[in-house]
């Protein structure tokens, strides 16, 4: 092999290591909005370079929205996401995993399988809402609806609202069934953030 073939073959190899290393994560990705879901209603899993900032960088380029991010003395901080700017004891948070990080979003590093859900956020004297988490139930067409506080603790939501196809049925105890539906089920419940899209 001559001297110049062997200098692109180590040149292409050490790119094709370097490029899977640039984004090296496979991580589910939501964005719940103030009136609505900004990204990824049913948690589609994008390529992630690292941390929980990237996580946002990723579903923005993926969903074609406007974030920014400011530097404040704790860092970098999301101070908008779409159109809506952080302001007063409102703002822009993060969960991994169901859990809200007591750090920044660039220090919190992810791995494969991870969900990182961002969220608009109102924070009174009891701290933020609780976010939903929506799961098929053991019977077809059945559903459970958890709220999350921001450690992760999950408990049925009662009161919940499981939404389909324009119907929208009562889940008092937090679980519900819905009949056959070709789309995918969504609940709300007021004062939390609405919950992940299922089939
Ligand atoms: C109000 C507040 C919020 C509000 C801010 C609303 C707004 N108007 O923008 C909301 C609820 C949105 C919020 C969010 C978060 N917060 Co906060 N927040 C505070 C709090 C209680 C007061 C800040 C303040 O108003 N200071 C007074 C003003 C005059 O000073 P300021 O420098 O201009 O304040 C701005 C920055 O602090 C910025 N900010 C607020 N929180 C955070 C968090 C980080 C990591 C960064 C970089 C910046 C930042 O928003 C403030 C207003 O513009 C502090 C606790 C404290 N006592 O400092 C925690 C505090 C700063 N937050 C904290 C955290 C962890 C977060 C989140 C990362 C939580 C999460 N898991 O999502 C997110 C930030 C995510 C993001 N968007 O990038 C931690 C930071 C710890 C650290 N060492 O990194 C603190 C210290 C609370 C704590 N003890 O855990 N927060």
């Amino acid at each position: 092999m001559s001297r110049r073939l062997v200098v692109l073959v180590a040149v292409l190899a050490t790119a094709l290591l370097v490029v899977p290393a640039a984004f090296a994560l496979r991580v589910h990705v939501r964005v719940e909005g103030k009136t609505q879901t900004i990204y990824g209603s049913a948690e589609p899993t994008l390529n992630v370079k690292a941390n929980a900032l990237d996580a946002l960088d990723s579903a923005s380029v993926a969903g074609e929205f406007y974030y920014h991010v400011t530097t404040t003395s704790f860092g970098p901080y999301v101070d908008q996401i779409g159109r809506y700017v952080a302001g007063g004891s409102n703002g822009w948070v993060f969960k991994v995993n169901g859990v809200s990080p007591p750090v920044g979003a660039d220090a919190v590093t992810l791995k494969d399988g991870d969900r990182v859900l961002w969220y608009w956020a109102t924070f009174g004297p009891k701290g933020g809402p609780p976010t939903l988490s929506l799961r098929a139930g053991p019977k077809r067409n059945c559903y459970r609806v958890l709220a999350q506080d921001d450690t992760g603790k999950s408990t049925p939501a009662r009161g919940a609202r499981l939404h389909v196809n324009g119907r929208s049925v009562p889940a008092r105890t937090g679980s519900a069934c819905v009949g056959a539906h070709p789309g995918l089920v969504t609940a709300t419940l007021k004062g939390a953030v609405r919950s992940n899209a299922v089939r």
